[in-house]
């Protein structure tokens, strides 16, 4: 009995196995923030190529941007008995509960991209992700040497207490702070997308007399930064000639802003994240092998040519 069902559950698992695979069957299930900007469905289609490549079943769950749906689709991916199941969380806060669910249930958890706070770590089994930090230093670091250490800002936030708003600007801050004549002026979230980066932009030109004094922006992502362009075209000033913009994700529309001189920096949040991901949790799934709480992706910045020298 027991060798037929050995050969059985054999038989089953070479049935599905394709090229490239884990070498068994694999089902995982993704809880995703919902698709605010270019960067994230670009993250959300690699995710699910790279699964199909890799012969992976992927559930894939879009909390448009919604805890609550998060936390329902990760309920739903447990009852479901997942082999494993990758959160890229919308906030840090109020996932304790559902992690030990996850974990009574024998499902490792892993996170993408977005960070949780919970003191418990054992709750998770790794994160993988670029550091976001590191993101928003060579921000400021561009923008120090960009503007010499002379530099009023304006920044705009990402999402309320999301990991990359907290740690991008953690890190900005902790550059610019080492030049007594930065600081930063106007600070507002725009919730990463380029409707709210816009309405922060221009609400931002009426408090401040059309930018009078304001040298430089800092977007937590490109897209609000594309919205900020947007409103500072239509009050008549030149966004990348007249005020460095400097921001986060190095989307392809981002590049085209950069080539036609309306923005001058951008740090690249690489979206082709399957491919770091996936091999992860399989390694986990098949040896159970403690891992690093973080697994860090590179981050790259592509400046433009700065005005002005
Ligand atoms: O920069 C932004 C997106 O979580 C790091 O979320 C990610 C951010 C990314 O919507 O564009």
């Amino acid at each position: 009995m027991q060798l037929i069902k050995w050969l059985g559950g054999a038989a089953i698992g070479s049935a599905l196995v394709l090229a490239g695979s884990p070498g068994f069957a694999v089902t995982i299930g993704f809880s995703q923030v919902g698709d605010e900007g270019d960067w994230r469905p670009a993250f959300s289609k690699d995710m699910q190529e790279e699964a199909k490549k890799e012969g992976i079943d992927l559930k894939f769950a879009d909390a448009q941007g919604k805890e609550e749906e998060q936390l329902k689709a990760v309920r739903a991916f447990i009852a479901q008995k997942v082999d494993a199941i990758v959160i890229a969380p919308v906030v840090v806060t109020g996932w304790g509960q559902v992690l030990e669910e996850a974990k009574k249930a024998g499902i490792p958890v892993f996170l993408a991209d977005r960070d949780v706070d919970v003191p418990d770590k054992s709750l998770y089994v790794t994160r993988i992700s670029a550091d976001f930090n590191l993101e928003g230093r060579l921000a400021g670091a561009w923008l120090a040497q960009a503007s010499k250490g002379n530099c009023n800002i304006v920044e705009l936030q990402g999402t309320v207490g999301s990991a990359p708003a907290i740690e991008r600007k953690k890190g900005f801050e902790a550059v610019i702070a080492n030049f007594p004549n930065m600081k930063i002026v106007k600070t507002q979230s725009g919730d990463f997308t380029t409707e709210g980066g816009k309405k922060v932009m221009e609400a931002f030109i009426k408090a401040t007399d059309n930018l009078k004094g304001v040298c430089g922006v800092f977007a937590h992502n490109d897209n609000m930064q594309l919205g900020a362009i947007q409103a500072m075209k239509e009050a008549g000033l030149n966004p990348g000639k007249d005020v460095l913009m400097v921001s986060v994700d190095y989307v392809p529309a981002m590049k085209e802003a950069l080539g036609a001189g309306d923005a001058n920096a951008s740090v690249e949040l690489r979206s082709a994240i399957g491919k770091y991901i996936y091999p992860v949790m399989t390694q986990y799934l098949k040896d159970k092998k403690e891992l690093p709480k973080w697994v860090v992706i590179p981050s790259d910045l592509h400046a433009a040519a700065t005005p002005g020298g």
